[in-house]
Protein backbone atom coordinates (compact mmCIF):
# COMPACT_ATOMS: atom_id res chain seq x y z
CA UNK A 1 0.00 0.00 0.00
CA UNK A 2 1.44 3.22 -0.82
CA UNK A 3 -1.53 5.58 0.44
CA UNK A 4 0.13 8.42 3.08
CA UNK A 5 3.47 8.06 1.70
CA UNK A 6 6.02 9.54 0.01
CA UNK A 7 6.14 7.39 -3.72
CA UNK A 8 9.32 7.60 -5.96
CA UNK A 9 8.55 7.23 -9.92
CA UNK A 10 9.58 8.90 -12.71
CA UNK A 11 8.70 12.52 -13.89
CA UNK A 12 9.62 14.96 -16.96
CA UNK A 13 11.35 17.29 -15.55
CA UNK A 14 11.82 20.96 -17.36
CA UNK A 15 15.13 22.49 -15.11
CA UNK A 16 14.67 25.29 -17.49
CA UNK A 17 13.71 26.41 -20.55
CA UNK A 18 14.69 25.74 -24.54
CA UNK A 19 16.28 22.43 -22.70
CA UNK A 20 14.97 18.95 -23.87
CA UNK A 21 12.79 17.37 -20.70
CA UNK A 22 14.49 15.19 -18.73
CA UNK A 23 13.12 11.95 -17.10
CA UNK A 24 14.44 11.70 -13.51
CA UNK A 25 13.23 9.90 -10.17
CA UNK A 26 11.01 12.27 -8.40
CA UNK A 27 9.06 11.79 -5.30
CA UNK A 28 5.48 12.86 -5.17
CA UNK A 29 3.94 13.68 -0.63
CA UNK A 30 1.14 12.04 0.04
CA UNK A 31 -2.33 14.26 -0.58
CA UNK A 32 -3.38 16.88 2.09
CA UNK A 33 -6.86 17.00 3.36
CA UNK A 34 -8.63 18.82 -0.19
CA UNK A 35 -6.12 16.98 -2.41
CA UNK A 36 -6.42 13.82 -4.75
CA UNK A 37 -2.83 11.71 -5.67
CA UNK A 38 -3.55 10.04 -9.43
CA UNK A 39 -1.58 7.06 -10.84
CA UNK A 40 -1.63 9.01 -14.47
CA UNK A 41 -2.21 6.38 -17.15
CA UNK A 42 -1.84 8.87 -20.58
CA UNK A 43 -1.32 11.87 -21.28
CA UNK A 44 -1.51 14.50 -24.27
CA UNK A 45 1.15 17.00 -25.54
CA UNK A 46 -0.28 19.61 -26.05
CA UNK A 47 1.13 23.47 -27.96
CA UNK A 48 0.72 24.92 -24.21
CA UNK A 49 3.44 23.13 -23.07
CA UNK A 50 5.63 24.05 -25.58
CA UNK A 51 4.66 27.43 -24.91
CA UNK A 52 6.11 27.21 -21.30
CA UNK A 53 9.30 25.06 -22.17
CA UNK A 54 10.00 27.76 -25.38
CA UNK A 55 10.38 30.25 -22.41
CA UNK A 56 6.95 32.66 -24.31
CA UNK A 57 4.87 32.18 -20.78
CA UNK A 58 7.39 34.30 -18.77
CA UNK A 59 5.66 34.24 -15.47
CA UNK A 60 5.69 30.41 -15.35
CA UNK A 61 8.25 29.23 -12.75
CA UNK A 62 10.89 26.41 -13.50
CA UNK A 63 11.89 23.94 -12.09
CA UNK A 64 8.61 22.69 -13.38
CA UNK A 65 6.59 19.21 -14.22
CA UNK A 66 4.44 19.97 -17.34
CA UNK A 67 1.28 17.97 -19.03
CA UNK A 68 -1.62 19.05 -18.56
CA UNK A 69 -4.29 16.56 -20.36
CA UNK A 70 -4.46 13.34 -19.04
CA UNK A 71 -6.53 10.45 -17.36
CA UNK A 72 -5.52 8.71 -14.24
CA UNK A 73 -6.37 6.21 -11.44
CA UNK A 74 -7.33 8.02 -7.93
CA UNK A 75 -4.21 5.94 -5.56
CA UNK A 76 -5.40 7.94 -2.52
CA UNK A 77 -6.93 10.79 -0.99
CA UNK A 78 -7.00 13.30 1.76
CA UNK A 79 -9.12 13.05 4.01
CA UNK A 80 -11.42 15.72 3.53
CA UNK A 81 -12.30 14.51 0.03
CA UNK A 82 -15.68 13.39 -0.89
CA UNK A 83 -16.05 13.08 -4.76
CA UNK A 84 -13.36 10.37 -6.09
CA UNK A 85 -12.29 7.55 -4.43
CA UNK A 86 -9.10 5.37 -4.78
CA UNK A 87 -9.54 3.28 -8.02
CA UNK A 88 -11.61 5.77 -9.44
CA UNK A 89 -10.93 6.92 -13.44
CA UNK A 90 -10.34 10.61 -13.51
CA UNK A 91 -9.37 13.34 -15.67
CA UNK A 92 -7.36 16.05 -14.36
CA UNK A 93 -8.91 20.04 -14.73
CA UNK A 94 -6.85 22.53 -16.23
CA UNK A 95 -10.21 24.96 -15.06
CA UNK A 96 -11.32 24.12 -11.37
CA UNK A 97 -14.79 24.03 -10.04
CA UNK A 98 -14.72 25.03 -6.16
CA UNK A 99 -18.66 25.42 -6.97
CA UNK A 100 -18.59 28.57 -4.14
CA UNK A 101 -17.11 31.40 -6.17
CA UNK A 102 -18.47 34.01 -8.44
CA UNK A 103 -17.67 32.31 -11.63
CA UNK A 104 -18.14 28.65 -10.81
CA UNK A 105 -22.15 30.10 -9.17
CA UNK A 106 -22.21 31.88 -12.81
CA UNK A 107 -24.01 29.83 -15.83
CA UNK A 108 -21.51 31.77 -18.13
CA UNK A 109 -18.72 31.45 -16.68
CA UNK A 110 -16.35 28.45 -16.47
CA UNK A 111 -12.85 30.02 -14.63
CA UNK A 112 -12.72 29.10 -10.71
CA UNK A 113 -11.85 32.24 -8.67
CA UNK A 114 -10.35 30.16 -6.03
CA UNK A 115 -8.08 28.37 -8.49
CA UNK A 116 -7.12 31.63 -10.33
CA UNK A 117 -5.55 30.20 -13.93
CA UNK A 118 -4.24 33.70 -13.67
CA UNK A 119 -1.89 33.43 -11.00
CA UNK A 120 0.25 30.75 -11.83
CA UNK A 121 2.08 30.48 -8.71
CA UNK A 122 3.10 26.71 -9.39
CA UNK A 123 2.04 25.38 -5.83
CA UNK A 124 -0.65 24.29 -3.96
CA UNK A 125 -2.81 26.05 -1.33
CA UNK A 126 -0.82 25.96 1.21
CA UNK A 127 2.39 27.32 -0.90
CA UNK A 128 4.49 24.06 -1.47
CA UNK A 129 4.87 21.49 -3.69
CA UNK A 130 3.69 17.76 -3.64
CA UNK A 131 6.90 17.08 -6.15
CA UNK A 132 10.37 17.05 -5.10
CA UNK A 133 13.47 16.16 -6.87
CA UNK A 134 17.52 15.81 -5.82
CA UNK A 135 16.21 17.66 -2.68
CA UNK A 136 14.89 20.62 -5.04
CA UNK A 137 11.20 21.97 -5.19
CA UNK A 138 9.49 21.47 -8.80
CA UNK A 139 6.89 23.52 -9.65
CA UNK A 140 2.93 21.99 -10.92
CA UNK A 141 1.57 23.65 -14.18
CA UNK A 142 -1.83 24.74 -14.42
CA UNK A 143 -2.75 22.73 -11.08
CA UNK A 144 -1.97 19.56 -12.93
CA UNK A 145 0.89 18.39 -13.72
CA UNK A 146 0.18 15.25 -16.02
CA UNK A 147 4.53 14.01 -17.13
CA UNK A 148 4.86 11.97 -14.04
CA UNK A 149 3.77 8.82 -13.21
CA UNK A 150 1.90 10.32 -10.23
CA UNK A 151 0.83 13.63 -9.73
CA UNK A 152 -1.41 15.58 -6.47
CA UNK A 153 -4.01 17.69 -7.46
CA UNK A 154 -6.91 20.20 -5.27
CA UNK A 155 -10.44 18.08 -5.51
CA UNK A 156 -11.54 21.11 -7.20
CA UNK A 157 -9.10 20.46 -10.00
CA UNK A 158 -10.26 16.54 -11.20
CA UNK A 159 -13.30 14.38 -11.95
CA UNK A 160 -14.24 10.93 -11.90
CA UNK A 161 -15.21 9.74 -15.22
CA UNK A 162 -16.84 6.24 -16.46
CA UNK A 163 -14.14 3.09 -15.77
CA UNK A 164 -14.70 2.08 -19.60
CA UNK A 165 -13.20 4.95 -21.20
CA UNK A 166 -9.95 4.18 -22.80
CA UNK A 167 -7.69 6.60 -21.37
CA UNK A 168 -5.22 7.26 -24.20
CA UNK A 169 -8.07 8.46 -26.32
CA UNK A 170 -10.26 10.23 -23.49
CA UNK A 171 -7.39 12.11 -21.96
CA UNK A 172 -7.64 14.74 -24.82
CA UNK A 173 -10.62 15.62 -23.26
CA UNK A 174 -8.55 16.80 -20.27
CA UNK A 175 -7.79 20.19 -22.74
CA UNK A 176 -7.35 19.71 -26.41
CA UNK A 177 -10.75 18.51 -28.00
CA UNK A 178 -12.94 20.35 -25.72
CA UNK A 179 -11.18 23.40 -25.86
CA UNK A 180 -11.98 23.43 -29.61
CA UNK A 181 -15.12 21.43 -29.74
CA UNK A 182 -16.36 23.72 -27.12
CA UNK A 183 -15.22 26.89 -28.47
CA UNK A 184 -17.57 26.26 -31.63
CA UNK A 185 -20.44 24.24 -29.72
CA UNK A 186 -20.26 26.39 -26.29
CA UNK A 187 -18.89 29.28 -26.77
CA UNK A 188 -19.49 30.97 -30.04
CA UNK A 189 -22.73 28.48 -30.33
CA UNK A 190 -22.24 27.85 -34.08
CA UNK A 191 -25.91 27.75 -35.64
CA UNK A 192 -26.64 25.24 -38.30
CA UNK A 193 -26.59 26.22 -41.76
CA UNK A 194 -23.37 29.16 -40.87
CA UNK A 195 -20.58 29.60 -42.33
CA UNK A 196 -17.24 29.30 -40.10
CA UNK A 197 -13.25 29.49 -40.83
CA UNK A 198 -10.70 27.54 -38.23
CA UNK A 199 -7.29 29.43 -38.51
CA UNK A 200 -4.31 26.29 -37.30
CA UNK A 201 -5.19 23.12 -37.76
CA UNK A 202 -3.62 21.40 -34.57
CA UNK A 203 -5.20 19.44 -32.22
CA UNK A 204 -7.12 22.54 -30.87
CA UNK A 205 -8.16 23.21 -34.55
CA UNK A 206 -9.35 19.97 -35.57
CA UNK A 207 -11.11 20.01 -32.71
CA UNK A 208 -12.85 23.12 -33.34
CA UNK A 209 -13.66 21.70 -36.55
CA UNK A 210 -15.37 18.70 -34.95
CA UNK A 211 -17.65 21.07 -32.87
CA UNK A 212 -18.68 23.00 -35.95
CA UNK A 213 -19.60 20.14 -37.98
CA UNK A 214 -21.67 18.74 -34.76
CA UNK A 215 -23.63 22.07 -34.84
CA UNK A 216 -24.47 21.97 -38.00
CA UNK A 217 -21.94 24.18 -40.39
CA UNK A 218 -22.48 24.09 -43.61
CA UNK A 219 -19.15 25.31 -44.85
CA UNK A 220 -16.25 24.68 -42.52
CA UNK A 221 -13.29 26.50 -44.07
CA UNK A 222 -9.71 25.93 -42.39
CA UNK A 223 -6.49 27.88 -42.59
CA UNK A 224 -3.15 27.01 -42.26
CA UNK A 225 0.44 27.55 -43.51
CA UNK A 226 1.17 24.03 -43.48
CA UNK A 227 -0.32 21.72 -46.17
CA UNK A 228 0.57 18.48 -44.56
CA UNK A 229 -2.66 19.60 -42.08
CA UNK A 230 -4.88 19.65 -44.61
CA UNK A 231 -6.13 15.97 -45.33
CA UNK A 232 -6.70 15.27 -41.47
CA UNK A 233 -8.82 18.80 -40.94
CA UNK A 234 -10.81 17.25 -44.65
CA UNK A 235 -11.36 14.03 -42.53
CA UNK A 236 -12.86 15.79 -39.54
CA UNK A 237 -15.35 17.86 -41.32
CA UNK A 238 -13.53 20.85 -43.46
CA UNK A 239 -15.20 21.56 -46.49
CA UNK A 240 -12.26 23.54 -47.96
CA UNK A 241 -8.53 24.28 -46.77
CA UNK A 242 -6.56 27.32 -47.90
CA UNK A 243 -2.90 28.57 -47.26
CA UNK A 244 -2.69 32.21 -47.06
CA UNK A 245 1.10 31.80 -48.82
CA UNK A 246 -0.86 30.45 -51.54
CA UNK A 247 -2.41 34.42 -52.05
CA UNK A 248 -0.51 37.74 -52.31
CA UNK A 249 -3.84 39.34 -50.59
CA UNK A 250 -4.04 39.47 -46.85
CA UNK A 251 -5.76 36.08 -45.91
CA UNK A 252 -9.01 38.06 -45.02
CA UNK A 253 -9.82 39.43 -47.78
CA UNK A 254 -9.63 36.23 -49.61
CA UNK A 255 -12.31 34.36 -47.08
CA UNK A 256 -14.15 37.92 -47.35
CA UNK A 257 -14.47 36.99 -51.31
CA UNK A 258 -14.86 33.63 -50.50
CA UNK A 259 -18.07 33.97 -48.50
CA UNK A 260 -20.05 36.90 -49.56
CA UNK A 261 -18.63 39.16 -47.32
CA UNK A 262 -17.54 36.82 -44.28
CA UNK A 263 -18.08 34.55 -41.91
CA UNK A 264 -20.50 33.63 -39.21
CA UNK A 265 -17.63 32.33 -37.05
CA UNK A 266 -14.12 32.85 -37.17
CA UNK A 267 -11.83 30.53 -34.51
CA UNK A 268 -8.27 31.73 -33.91
CA UNK A 269 -6.84 28.51 -32.91
CA UNK A 270 -2.72 29.37 -33.41
CA UNK A 271 -1.74 31.97 -30.54
CA UNK A 272 -0.47 34.99 -33.40
CA UNK A 273 -2.31 38.29 -32.25
CA UNK A 274 -1.74 39.63 -35.98
CA UNK A 275 -3.99 36.15 -36.96
CA UNK A 276 -6.33 37.29 -34.09
CA UNK A 277 -6.98 40.41 -36.11
CA UNK A 278 -7.16 38.44 -39.74
CA UNK A 279 -9.78 36.60 -37.90
CA UNK A 280 -11.94 39.37 -36.52
CA UNK A 281 -11.38 40.63 -40.34
CA UNK A 282 -12.43 37.47 -41.75
CA UNK A 283 -16.09 37.87 -40.02
CA UNK A 284 -18.99 39.25 -41.58
CA UNK A 285 -20.18 43.06 -40.99
CA UNK A 286 -23.12 43.35 -38.96
CA UNK A 287 -23.17 39.70 -36.92
CA UNK A 288 -19.72 37.66 -37.01
CA UNK A 289 -18.03 36.55 -34.22
CA UNK A 290 -14.45 35.59 -33.47
CA UNK A 291 -13.41 33.26 -30.59
CA UNK A 292 -9.66 33.88 -29.46
CA UNK A 293 -8.69 30.44 -28.67
CA UNK A 294 -4.94 30.60 -29.40
CA UNK A 295 -2.57 31.43 -25.85
CA UNK A 296 -0.11 34.54 -27.28
CA UNK A 297 3.09 35.29 -25.31
CA UNK A 298 2.90 36.92 -22.30
CA UNK A 299 2.43 40.80 -23.40
CA UNK A 300 1.76 40.39 -26.27
CA UNK A 301 -1.17 43.00 -27.09
CA UNK A 302 -4.00 43.11 -30.01
CA UNK A 303 -4.22 46.34 -32.20
CA UNK A 304 -7.64 46.85 -33.41
CA UNK A 305 -10.06 49.62 -35.21
CA UNK A 306 -13.00 50.12 -33.24
CA UNK A 307 -15.13 50.05 -36.15
CA UNK A 308 -14.96 46.49 -36.55
CA UNK A 309 -16.93 45.77 -33.14
CA UNK A 310 -18.87 49.09 -34.10
CA UNK A 311 -20.06 47.49 -36.93
CA UNK A 312 -22.10 44.51 -35.11
CA UNK A 313 -18.65 42.15 -34.72
CA UNK A 314 -18.01 40.81 -31.46
CA UNK A 315 -14.93 38.78 -30.36
CA UNK A 316 -14.70 36.58 -27.49
CA UNK A 317 -12.14 34.45 -26.10
CA UNK A 318 -12.46 30.93 -23.54
CA UNK A 319 -10.02 28.66 -21.81
CA UNK A 320 -11.12 25.18 -22.09
CA UNK A 321 -13.60 25.57 -24.69
CA UNK A 322 -15.82 27.56 -21.97
CA UNK A 323 -16.60 24.18 -20.34
CA UNK A 324 -17.43 23.88 -16.70
CA UNK A 325 -14.99 20.81 -16.08
CA UNK A 326 -17.42 18.92 -13.10
CA UNK A 327 -19.97 18.75 -15.83
CA UNK A 328 -18.81 19.10 -18.86
CA UNK A 329 -15.79 16.71 -18.82
CA UNK A 330 -17.88 13.35 -17.34
CA UNK A 331 -20.46 13.98 -20.24
CA UNK A 332 -18.24 14.53 -22.98
CA UNK A 333 -16.70 10.88 -21.66
CA UNK A 334 -20.04 9.47 -22.14
CA UNK A 335 -20.51 11.15 -25.70
CA UNK A 336 -17.38 9.83 -26.60
CA UNK A 337 -18.53 6.43 -25.71
CA UNK A 338 -21.71 6.34 -27.02
CA UNK A 339 -20.13 7.48 -30.24
CA UNK A 340 -21.80 10.89 -30.28
CA UNK A 341 -18.72 12.40 -30.63
CA UNK A 342 -15.92 11.55 -31.90
CA UNK A 343 -11.98 12.16 -31.57
CA UNK A 344 -9.68 9.40 -32.48
CA UNK A 345 -8.62 10.88 -35.20
CA UNK A 346 -7.10 13.34 -33.27
CA UNK A 347 -4.41 10.84 -31.73
CA UNK A 348 -1.74 10.72 -34.41
CA UNK A 349 1.14 9.21 -32.37
CA UNK A 350 1.48 7.05 -29.33
CA UNK A 351 4.73 6.49 -27.40
CA UNK A 352 5.52 5.49 -23.84
CA UNK A 353 6.30 8.85 -21.93
CA UNK A 354 10.10 7.74 -22.01
CA UNK A 355 9.87 9.00 -25.30
CA UNK A 356 7.95 12.51 -24.45
CA UNK A 357 11.39 14.74 -26.11
CA UNK A 358 10.04 12.75 -29.82
CA UNK A 359 6.70 13.90 -28.81
CA UNK A 360 7.85 17.72 -28.79
CA UNK A 361 10.12 17.09 -31.67
CA UNK A 362 7.27 16.20 -33.56
CA UNK A 363 5.09 19.09 -32.16
CA UNK A 364 7.06 21.70 -33.12
CA UNK A 365 8.20 20.13 -37.07
CA UNK A 366 4.55 20.43 -37.63
CA UNK A 367 4.60 16.41 -37.69
CA UNK A 368 1.93 15.23 -35.75
CA UNK A 369 -2.05 16.11 -34.51
CA UNK A 370 -1.73 15.08 -31.13
CA UNK A 371 0.63 12.95 -29.48
CA UNK A 372 -0.64 10.63 -26.52
CA UNK A 373 2.05 9.77 -24.02
CA UNK A 374 0.89 6.05 -22.04
CA UNK A 375 2.54 5.34 -18.91
P1 LIG B 1 -0.41 23.12 -32.85
O1 LIG B 1 0.95 23.69 -32.87
O2 LIG B 1 -0.60 21.65 -32.91
O3 LIG B 1 -1.27 23.76 -34.04
C1 LIG B 1 -1.12 25.08 -34.46
C2 LIG B 1 -1.29 25.12 -35.98
O4 LIG B 1 -1.25 26.50 -36.42
C3 LIG B 1 -0.20 24.39 -36.75
O5 LIG B 1 -0.78 23.45 -37.63
C4 LIG B 1 0.52 25.52 -37.51
O6 LIG B 1 1.01 25.09 -38.78
C5 LIG B 1 -0.58 26.54 -37.65
N1 LIG B 1 -0.13 27.91 -37.92
C6 LIG B 1 1.00 28.52 -37.48
N2 LIG B 1 1.06 29.79 -37.95
C7 LIG B 1 -0.04 29.98 -38.69
C8 LIG B 1 -0.54 31.08 -39.45
N3 LIG B 1 0.12 32.24 -39.51
N4 LIG B 1 -1.71 30.93 -40.12
C9 LIG B 1 -2.40 29.76 -40.07
N5 LIG B 1 -1.97 28.68 -39.36
C10 LIG B 1 -0.81 28.79 -38.70
O7 LIG B 1 -1.09 23.72 -31.52
P2 LIG B 1 -2.41 23.27 -30.69
O8 LIG B 1 -3.49 22.94 -31.63
O9 LIG B 1 -2.01 22.30 -29.63
O10 LIG B 1 -2.70 24.66 -29.93
C11 LIG B 1 -3.09 25.81 -30.68
C12 LIG B 1 -3.14 27.04 -29.78
O11 LIG B 1 -4.19 26.89 -28.80
C13 LIG B 1 -1.86 27.27 -28.98
O12 LIG B 1 -1.61 28.66 -28.90
C14 LIG B 1 -2.22 26.73 -27.61
O13 LIG B 1 -1.43 27.29 -26.59
C15 LIG B 1 -3.66 27.17 -27.52
C16 LIG B 1 -4.47 26.46 -26.47
N6 LIG B 1 -5.50 27.15 -25.87
C17 LIG B 1 -6.26 26.56 -24.93
C18 LIG B 1 -7.38 27.33 -24.34
O14 LIG B 1 -7.99 26.84 -23.38
N7 LIG B 1 -7.72 28.50 -24.85
C19 LIG B 1 -6.04 25.26 -24.53
C20 LIG B 1 -5.02 24.55 -25.15
C21 LIG B 1 -4.24 25.15 -26.12
ZN1 LIG C 1 -3.69 22.23 -23.44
Amino acid sequence: VTSGKVIKCKAAIAWEPKKPLSIEEIEVAPPKDHEVRIKILASGICRSDDHVLEGLKSNIKFPIILGHEAAGIVESVGRAVTTVKPGDKVIPLIVSQCRECQCCKHPNANLCVKADIRKHTGLMDDNTSRFSCKGKLIHNFLDTSTFTEYTVVNEISVVKIDDAAPSEKVCLIGCGFSTGYGSATHTAKVHAGSTCVVFGLGGIGLSAIIGCQVAGASRIIAVDINKDKFPKAKAVGATECISPQDYTKPIHEVITEMTDGGADYTFECVGITDLMVSALKSSHYGFGATVIVGVAPTGAKISLDPMLLLTGRTVKGAIFGGFKGKESVPQMVTDYLTKKINLDELVSHTFPFEKINEGFKLLRGGKCTRTVLTF
